[in-house]
């Protein structure tokens, strides 16, 4: 009997430890649900999360305002509040989905998709939904960003999911997800408020699945192409180039719930990391359904500069200071 005490009594402390390590779902310090995370460090050392924001048990995706939470340990966050929302846009009042950023010319740039209309999942022909691509701009990575055009990037092709890469020669290149338009790329102009020369359709290697929410990075002298395949697995490909040729090399995270995911990659203080989201059941909801939240896990290459396989954890990055604290000590 005291030994089956004993032994529950040491169950207990270890899941207490293990729960007060989980770090997934992130922490924002509420319960704010967040979707669609883009991760970024910038000049002042700090990690970035740029995400859309999914109202308590939203419909159809209807969303209205985009978030930017900042660590310096990714346990610990801040959240710097709705840094842009559809109501501050003349050309969209709707559809506030997966932003990106990016820093060029001594400014930050938000970059995101929104929208009108509605989609109409029973008659798709009376469907009036349409979305695009805006551009903001401030000097400060928490905003607030103001619409730098006043205007989509271009009205044709429909298009969202933007990621912007900028380039070792501050070249930006910008990827999106559109309607018989994925899997192009077009550069944007110096001063980012248009897009440069035309879509450019990349070489995929001959294998294009269905597909959003694109990623792009460079890890020494290769380029990574990672995107949700069929809106669900993590799938990427690699190439010379941050406009291809490309080559299919597999999925490095599989899918959950046959719901969408989004993702992105980022090194900081020396590990690769993976943001993403996972839908997960929320006890303390009004609706009786799965909820967005971001997470984030650690990313590791071969020495062929593959991707390894990324298995969902609810410890995460828990550790991570630690981690960037030991190889610091094994460097010394
Ligand atoms: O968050 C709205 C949409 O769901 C995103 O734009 C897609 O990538 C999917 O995550």
């Amino acid at each position: 009997m005291k030994k089956h005490t004993l032994r529950l009594a040491l169950l207990s402390l270890l899941i207490g430890a293990t729960a007060s390590h989980a770090q997934n779902p992130l922490n924002f310090g509420s319960d704010i649900k967040t979707a669609d995370p883009s991760a970024h460090v910038w000049q002042d050392g700090k990690m970035y999360l740029y995400t859309s924001h999914d109202e308590e048990c939203q419909q159809d995706f209807w969303m209205k305002n985009w978030h930017v939470f900042s660590s310096e340990d990714l346990v610990n966050w801040k959240d710097h509040g709705a840094v842009l929302s559809v109501d501050d846009l003349s050309w969209a009042d709707n559809y506030a989905w997966a932003p990106d950023a990016a820093y060029k010319n001594g400014k930050y740039y938000l970059v995101f998709p929104a929208g009108s209309g509605h989609k109409d999942r029973v008659n798709p022909e009376k469907s009036t939904k349409w979305m695009g691509i805006g551009i903001a701009e401030s000097d400060s990575p928490t905003g607030p960003f103001k619409d730098a055009i006043g205007a989509p990037l271009w009205r044709e092709p429909y298009a969202n999911d933007p990621a912007l890469f900028i380039d070792d020669d501050g070249k930006a290149y910008l990827y999106f997800h559109g309607t018989n338009f994925d899997y192009y790329v077009v550069e944007m102009a110096e001063d980012m408020r248009s897009i440069r020369g035309a879509f450019q359709k990349m070489d995929m290697g001959g294998y294009e699945p269905k597909m959003e929410g694109p990623w792009v990075f460079k890890r020494g002298d290769k380029y990574y192409f990672t995107m949700p395949e069929n809106n669900r697995a993590l799938a990427y490909y690699m190439s010379d180039s941050p406009a291809g040729p490309w080559q299919y090399q597999g999925v490095f995270m599989e899918q959950e719930h046959n719901s969408n995911n989004h993702h992105s990659i980022v090194e900081y203080k020396g590990q690769w990391l993976l943001f993403y989201h996972r839908w997960l059941d929320t006890a303390a909801s009004s609706c009786e359904k799965r909820q967005r939240h971001s997470a984030a896990e650690y990313l590791y290459f071969n020495d062929d500069g593959t991707i390894q396989k990324v298995r969902r954890t609810e410890r995460g990055v828990a550790d991570f200071a630690e981690r960037v604290k030991s190889v610091i000590a094994h460097k010394d």
